[in-house]
């Protein structure tokens, strides 16, 4: 409280300007003499973030006195975006700093627009992790996140000539003033080494090299609450001893730097790639860093609020550990580690506690999500855990022997090869005669060949083919040890769950079959969610004004059940006309970001119909670009007026990032900038139809896009996407979209009603059939396919033929499988679909309709209600609210 009265923040617009003017002398960051958007941004901010840390020290220390159950959230990626506008949302402070702002010659809005984009995410997980952090700060959740604090952000995306080039994204460079850097919370982070047993007789892990894990913290402010939470992400240096200052002297500066670079270099960016064993070995060292700093600021934490009397059964009782995907899987030989070797509980005291922490969220069902890591790489780098991993595998072992007997050892054979934690490998010597096989095998069970792999493995061949007539010898079969991380996440965890219905199913029917036999009460479902403040309340001003002035009342934003209340004025004709005008001022706001990214004008009339997700080819952006080239065919062989009467008005817009190394979503991007460099310029065509790639997709391209569409495309290959959660921000916004029966689609359209969600498309439980069909060539080639195929390859969007793109979509000439994800196969009944969607758009009333009843029916999808199911059904916590 004292120090809270010292603070120049409180929440009136003088004492805003005053302690903005305050940041811009004290804690400058830019030269004195002038006050630009830049200088204001970072005083602003500071001032914000005064206001966040008086909150984030009450919720602290709150925490500390009522120790209560606490969740933490561990994720390789907080896609967090800008936080100025948020902040001051959540604080109910906006109108505050806009009138402060003004009155020293600014405006909020630009203001916000300084802040660099944290793009500490790839895609939907890390928005996802970002999502909940601010459910759970709202609700009152005692709960922290941890992550890495990447130096460089994802990439920066450039779209050139021969289409996606990156560049690193050094969203850092000017500091980030959110960040409050905690020298004093630091813990030693090791790797190599070798175990020995101790003078106590315990295990030690000793020698190798050590690096130093240290917490930056981002207060996190929950909405119309004073509960402030923390993202605590380690950044990684050497210990000073490293440095050695002799070589420096000497003039050997850069070995005597080296510490220092392999310290620092664990953090600089997100998922570096991974083809190197170098790539993999920082890929590990990223995420142990995470497990290990994270679980020893937890039970350090843990050990300070039992005061002087620690109970270790008590620690699932405290704490609750979410591990975000496959990638903080270490955590649970980490804590195994810490609670034997250092703490002194037995193997089974620390396996029970271990379980009844730690919980795992699947969210693909993508092999190459479904890490393994090379035990080899594991047994040089952690030592310690691979002992641990290896007796975790042979109690599974057991476990699995006892369950399915040994009468049938084919079924015996059959399970171990799918369930064990270790793959490749040997059985444990007690099992040496329970099954003769050794379980080493060419293609393990359980896997299949993800996209990358296949294109990497045909660029190889293409490459060490030999001269005709030449013999090539056999490639030798290589069986590498391999851990999978998932297998020891189901078996490590308390709980395993999926982000979507559908989604959930396919993990317990597929996935992991073999384990909910053993176990089903691990297994559930936790639809995914999305915050209503960042996606409706703060992108979208226009539209919260009509659904406050219509419902009554703000509540909405807390309690998204007051949504439906639109649905009784759905043909109301004067919310219908506010409610297109409102649309019609955020695609204002939409022509003029394309104009300054693209250079292209399009008409803020035309349907707005996007497509903004990571670049994958189970997403489909070819089968949507194919319906576009499709479209052009079709318009180019009528006359004007035909056209006119047959289409409506379309700016077809996409964004997302290819990731660097795969080539395939790489060649999607050319495809589509390619496509629409052509239809772009063609007079004939004009307003009729546009093809805009905005680059540099993120979140706040994201804020401002999806407020401004009306159709939207979610159209993967049913089964292959775990929930998305555009798809909700979309149907939130009033937009309608056309999807197949994939992920969270299936659950939308039953909430916003099927009349209004165009579907098409083959079903989920219908396409390893339709697969085999294509693969031994039953498939029946439609003829528009065909057609639009054949355009392609004209030479109607420049010289390139698109040899391996549409070749892909083939399959029998060398380009992989054919048409794995079946564009083919869905794309007649989604041209069609389009034709629907159309004739819809033309009917303005029955369209704004369908756009109202989305937002009517979105409430489901808020990530307060997830949280909420995480809270009661996984991590056992309790609010609690500050007095
Ligand atoms: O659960 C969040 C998000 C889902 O909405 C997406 O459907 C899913 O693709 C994504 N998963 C990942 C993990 N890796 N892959 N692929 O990003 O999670």
């Amino acid at each position: 409280e004292a120090f809270s009265s010292l603070s120049p923040f409180a929440p009136d617009a003088a004492s805003v300007a005053s302690s903005i003017k305050y940041h811009a002398e004290f804690t400058p960051l830019f030269s004195p003499e002038k006050f630009e958007l830049p200088k204001a941004f970072f005083a602003t901010a500071q001032s914000v973030r005064d206001a966040l840390i008086i909150n984030w020290n009450a919720t602290y220390e709150y925490y500390n006195r009522v120790n209560a159950k606490q969740a933490y959230y561990l994720s390789m990626e907080f896609l967090q975006g800008r936080a100025l506008s948020n902040a001051v949302g959540n604080l109910e402070l906006t109108g505050a700093y806009a009138d402060a702002l003004k009155s020293l010659g600014f405006d909020l809005e630009s203001v916000a627009t300084q802040e660099p984009d944290p793009a500490l995410g790839n895609g939907g997980l890390g928005r996802l992790a970002s999502c909940f952090l601010d459910s759970l700060a709202t609700l009152n959740y005692p709960a922290w996140g941890y992550g890495l604090r990447y130096k460089y952000g994802l990439f920066k995306q450039r779209i050139t000539k021969d289409g996606q080039e990156e560049a690193a994204e050094d969203w850092l460079e000017l500091s980030n003033p959110w960040e409050i850097v905690r020298n004093d919370v630091s813990y030693p982070v090791k790797f190599y080494g070798k175990v020995v047993f101790g003078s106590d007789g315990k295990k030690k892990w000793i020698g190798g090299e050590d690096i130093v894990a240290v917490a930056y913290d981002v207060p996190i402010p929950g909405y119309k609450t004073k509960t402030t939470i923390n993202l605590r992400l380690w950044s990684t240096k050497a210990s000073s001893e490293d440095f050695d200052l002799s070589s420096y002297n000497s003039g050997k500066h850069t070995e005597a730097a080296e510490a220092l670079f392999n310290a620092e270099k664990i953090c600089y960016v997100l998922y570096p790639g991974d083809e190197s064993i170098e790539g993999k070995t920082l890929r590990l060292k990223q995420q142990y860093t995470l497990c290990s700093a994270s679980l020893q600021d937890i039970i350090a934490r843990f050990e300070t609020r039992s005061g002087g009397s620690v109970n270790w059964e008590e620690f699932p009782e405290k704490v609750a550990v979410q591990m975000n995907d496959t990638h903080p899987t270490l955590c649970i030989p980490e804590l195994m580690r810490i609670l034997m070797d250092l703490k002194g509980l037995s193997w089974e005291d620390a396996w029970k506690i271990t379980q009844r922490t730690v919980a795992y969220t699947n969210h693909t069902v993508l092999p190459e999500a479904l890490e393994k890591w090379s035990l080899e790489l594991m047994e040089q780098l952690l030592p310690r855990h691979v002992e641990i991993i290896e007796m975790i595998d042979e109690e599974l072992v057991r476990t699995i022997v006892s369950e399915y007997g040994t009468a049938d050892p084919d079924l015996l054979e059959e399970k171990l090869k799918a369930m064990r934690v270790l793959e490749n490998v040997e059985l444990p010597s007690a099992f040496a005669d329970v099954i003769v096989n050794p379980l080493v095998e060419k293609n393990p069970i359980g896997q299949f060949e993800d996209d990358q792999t296949v294109v990497k493995k045909e660029q190889e061949e293409e490459e060490t083919a030999g001269e005709e007539g030449e013999v090539i010898p056999e490639p030798t079969v290589k069986t590498p040890k391999m851990v999978r991380m998932a297998n020891l996440a189901v078996v490590g965890g308390h709980a395993v769950n999926g982000v979507a219905e559908i989604h959930s199913e396919i993990v317990k029917k597929d996935v992991f079959n073999d384990f909910v036999k053993l176990w089903p009460e691990k297994f559930q479902n936790k639809t995914n969610g999305v915050t209503p403040r960042r996606w409706i309340r703060f992108c979208n001003p226009y539209l919260s004004d009509i659904l406050t002035n219509w419902i009554g009342t703000e509540d909405w934003v807390l309690n998204t059940e007051k949504l439906a209340e639109l649905r009784k004025f759905a043909d109301n004709e004067d919310l219908q006309s506010e409610w297109r005008a409102a649309k019609k001022k955020n695609k204002l706001k939409v022509v003029s970001l394309i104009k300054e990214r693209t250079g292209y004008t399009v008409n803020p009339d035309a349907m707005f119909d996007i497509q903004i997700k990571r670049i994958h080819e189970y997403k489909r952006q070819l089968l949507n670009i194919l319906g576009i080239v499709y479209r052009y065919k079709k318009m180019k062989e009528m006359s004007a007026s035909e056209r006119e009467k047959a289409f409506v008005p379309r700016v077809c817009i996409f964004g997302g990032k290819a990731f660097a190394t795969y080539v395939q979503a790489k060649r999607i991007v050319k495809f589509i900038t390619d496509v629409g460099s052509t239809i772009n310029h063609d007079p004939e065509i004009g307003d009729l139809l546009k093809v805009i790639f905005v680059p540099d997709y993120n979140v706040s391209v994201a804020e401002l896009l999806i407020p401004a569409s009306e159709l939207s495309q979610h159209i993967s290959t049913a089964g292959m996407e775990a929930s998305g959660t555009s798809n909700m921000k979309f149907s939130m916004n009033g937009c309608i979209l056309i999807g197949t029966l994939d992920g969270a689609n299936v659950e939308i359209r039953e909430e916003v009603g099927e009349e209004n969600f165009f579907l098409f498309g083959a079903e989920a439980h219908e396409i390893a059939n339709l697969r085999k069909e294509r693969a031994e060539g039953k498939f029946v080639p439609d003829p528009i396919f065909e057609e639009v195929k054949k355009f392609v390859r004209s030479g109607v969007f420049g010289s390139n033929s698109y040899d391996e793109l549409i070749g892909s979509l083939e399959g029998n000439e060398g380009f992989g499988r054919a048409d794995y994800f079946l564009v083919g196969k869905d794309f007649p009944s989604y041209v069609e679909c389009q034709e629907k969607v159309d004739e819809a758009y033309r009917d303005q009333k029955r369209w704004t309709r369908m756009s109202i009843l989305n937002t009517a029916g979105s409430s489901k999808f808020s990530s307060d209600r997830t949280i909420h199911e995480y809270a009661k059904d996984i991590w056992n916590i309790k609010q609690v609210e500050l007095p």
